[in-house]
């Protein structure tokens, strides 16, 4: 009995250095201690002995059984050990490795030439005023001195949302907002979207203004024409020609349209100018006293004048674009060009 457990325990220990696996290690210990196992069958044979030789052989028997148990466990615990460590091997991130890259947008052109026009006026002291799009009535048209059927309503077709409510159809009434909450002096830029029923290729019923609004005690035209002639030579060139035109608005009096010498052509003609030499780029003026009257400022001590330019205009002009509808399509091939 002893050398047939010596012989089993030997052949189960071989078997066992061969094994590399969870099942083929549990298949072994079936076939050793299974209820069927070799082991076991030696086991249930002890009945068989003479009584006197039976302690001896059971604790032999358990002797081998433990020893088995012991080295299935630890095989147990390595195979364990090394599969964990294979899954962590092979599972190992390299963060060293560069990450991808997110393909990056490039800024609209509207957004440029928009943030290119208020450093410009910021430099000249000019500070930044916001307004909402959904505008009263009152703010957009009354307090700009274009009362209900002024011809100049008609001028500016409207998006009415009811009665009294409109989206705004010019950034002025952005000015309107800032005068009735603050004492002049008042020197602002107003930068936004605007909208008004009309489209085609040199129209879109939503666009771009940047208004500015400068009132204080003895504001002149020639100050008007000093910004004016600084900002023309910032945004175009330095020298370029500027004229002023006489002109009308509700909300300025006198008014004025502000051109360029044609920065196609520098003056000589050409398609672009409509062989005139001259681009219009905005309108400007004195602060209409009426207008004074509605925020409560007093226009026999203070003056101010103001000005409005289309972005999308000042874009085009700037980077030769001929077709306004390329600014809204954000086709990439084009808007990567900037
Ligand atoms: C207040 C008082 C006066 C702003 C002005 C213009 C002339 C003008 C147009 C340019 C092209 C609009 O986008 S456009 O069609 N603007 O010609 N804008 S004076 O005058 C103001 C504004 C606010 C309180």
């Amino acid at each position: 009995m002893k050398q047939k457990l010596e012989k089993l325990l030997q052949e189960a220990l071989a078997e066992l250095v061969q094994v590399s696996s969870e099942d083929s290690l549990h298949e072994l210990r079936v076939k050793y201690l299974g209820k069927k196992g070799l082991v076991t069958i030696v086991m249930k044979g002890l009945g068989a002995l003479p009584p006197e030789e039976r302690p001896a052989a059971g604790q032999m028997v358990n002797v081998v059984k433990n020893r088995l148990e012991e080295e299935f466990g630890t095989a147990l615990n390595a195979i364990r050990t090394s599969r964990k460590e294979e899954k962590l091997r092979s599972e190992r991130l390299d963060i060293s490795l560069p990450g991808r890259r997110r393909p990056m947008g490039t800024k609209h052109p509207i957004t440029l030439v928009s943030e290119e026009i208020v450093e410009i006026f910021a430099g000249l002291g000019f500070q930044v005023a916001e307004g909402p799009e959904i505008e009263k009535d009152y703010y957009n048209f009354e307090a700009l001195n274009i009362p209900k059927d002024h011809p100049a309503r008609d001028m500016q077709d409207t998006f009415f949302v009811n009665d009294s409510i409109v989206l705004r159809t010019h950034t002025s009434p952005v000015q309107i907002r800032t005068m009735l909450k603050q004492a002049p002096p008042v020197r602002i830029i107003a930068p936004g979207t605007v909208y008004r029923c009309d489209s085609d290729a040199t129209h879109s019923p939503m666009f771009h203004q940047v208004e500015e609004l400068m009132v204080d005690k003895g504001i002149t035209f020639s100050d008007l024409k000093g910004i004016l002639t600084s900002f023309v030579n910032q945004c175009f060139g330095s020298g370029i020609g500027v004229r002023l035109r006489p002109s009308f608005f509700p909300f300025t009096e006198p008014s004025a349209e502000v051109d360029i010498a044609c920065v196609i052509c520098r003056g000589k003609g050409c398609r672009v100018c409509k062989n005139t030499g001259w681009l219009e780029i905005l309108g400007s003026g004195m602060v209409d006293p009426e207008v004074f009257r509605h925020v409560s400022y007093d226009s026999e001590v203070y003056t101010g004048f103001a000005f409005g330019m289309g972005i999308e205009r000042i874009a085009m002009l700037k980077y030769g674009i001929s077709d306004m509808r390329l600014l809204f399509e954000n086709d990439l091939r084009f808007l990567k060009q900037f």
